[in-house]
C-alpha cells in the first residue's frame, strides 16, 4: 500500500512503474494540496475523483483543512462524501465554486477534455462551469493527441422523448465523417442506462478522432432539439494534474 502522501514519496528505482490506480491516487492526493480552507468544493465523479474524495475527508478530520463545503456532481459522489463526513450544499446556494476536482477519460494537447464515460457529465459540467478552478486529474493514459482518438465513445446526453429520432440526427450531422457511429448506451440488463437526470445517453465513434474545429461540433450538437448536452469539455479545464508509471507529476497550467 501507498502511504498516505504518495506523491511525497522519494523517487522510484526506475524497475518500479506505478499502477494506473496507483497513478490516479498520486494524482488525486497532489490536487488535494491545491484546496485551501474555507473553500466551495466541487466534487468529481469515477474512480480517480473518488481518492479525491477520500484525502479530502483525511485532510478535514485531521485538521489540515475546515470549512470545506463540496457540490457532488453526481448521486455516486454525494453518497460517497456523505460516507465520508464532507459537508455538502448545491449550487442554487453556492452558484460560486472555488475549484472543482475530477477525472476525465481523455486530454488532448489543448486540455479539452472527454468526460462523461461514467454518465455524470451534465452535473459535471455544470458544477464545473461555475469554479473558479478546474482541475482534471488523470493518469498518463488518459493523454491523447485528438478528442476521441482513442476508439472510446464520445457521450451525449438526450431526453428519452423520441430517442431514437435524436439518434438519427446526431447521425445525419456525421454522415460525412468517415468511421462515425453513434447508438444508444445500455445497461447491463440492456435496457437504456438512465443518467442521474433520468436521461439517456447516445455513444459516438469517431474512428479517427472528432475532427474539424471543436466549438463548432459542439455548438452543431447543442443545436439539436433533445440533445442536453455533451461530453466534450472545451476550454475548461484551468489545470492538469498528470501521473506518471514512474511515480511523477506533470502539473499543466
Ligand atoms: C468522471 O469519471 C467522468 O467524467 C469520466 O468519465 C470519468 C473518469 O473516470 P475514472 O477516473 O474512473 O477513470 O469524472
Amino acid at each position: 500500500p501507498l502511504p498516505s502522501s504518495p506523491h511525497l514519496l522519494p523517487h522510484k528505482p526506475d524497475s518500479i512503474q506505478l499502477t494506473q490506480e496507483e497513478m490516479k491516487r498520486v494524482a488525486a492526493y497532489r490536487a488535494a494540496d491545491m484546496v485551501g480552507s474555507g473553500m466551495v468544493v466541487g466534487l468529481g465523479t469515477g474512480s480517480t475523483a473518488a481518492h479525491f474524495i477520500d484525502r479530502l475527508a483525511e485532510l478535514m478530520l485531521n485538521g489540515s483543512l475546515t470549512g470545506i463545503i463540496g457540490i457532488p456532481t453526481s448521486l455516486q459522489t454525494e453518497k460517497h462524501a456523505i460516507k465520508a463526513g464532507i459537508p455538502l450544499s448545491t449550487l442554487d446556494s453556492h452558484p460560486i465554486v472555488d475549484i472543482s476536482i475530477d477525472g476525465a477519460d481523455e486530454v488532448d494537447p489543448k486540455y479539452n477534455l472527454v468526460k462523461g464515460r461514467g454518465g455524470s457529465l451534465f452535473r459535471e459540467k455544470m458544477i464545473e462551469g461555475a469554479s473558479r478552478k478546474f482541475v482534471v486529474i488523470v493518469d498518463e493514459t488518459k493523454m491523447v493527441g485528438c478528442l476521441g482518438g482513442s476508439g472510446l465513445s464520445v457521450p451525449v446526453e438526450i431526453v428519452p422523448f423520441s430517442w431514437n429520432y435524436t439518434l438519427l440526427k446526431i447521425q445525419k450531422l456525421f454522415e460525412n465523417e468517415i468511421g462515425f457511429s453513434a447508438r444508444l448506451r445500455v445497461d447491463q440488463d440492456n435496457k437504456p442506462f438512465k443518467t442521474d437526470n433520468e436521461n439517456y445517453i447516445i455513444e459516438m465513434f469517431f474512428e479517427k478522432g472528432v475532427s474539424g474545429d471543436l466549438n463548432e461540433v459542439s455548438d452543431k450538437l447543442l443545436r439539436l432539439t433533445g440533445v442536453i448536452e455533451h461530453g466534450m469539455f472545451l476550454n475548461m479545464a484551468t489545470n492538469v494534474v498528470m501521473a506518471k508509471k514512474d511515480g511523477s507529476l506533470v502539473i499543466l497550467n
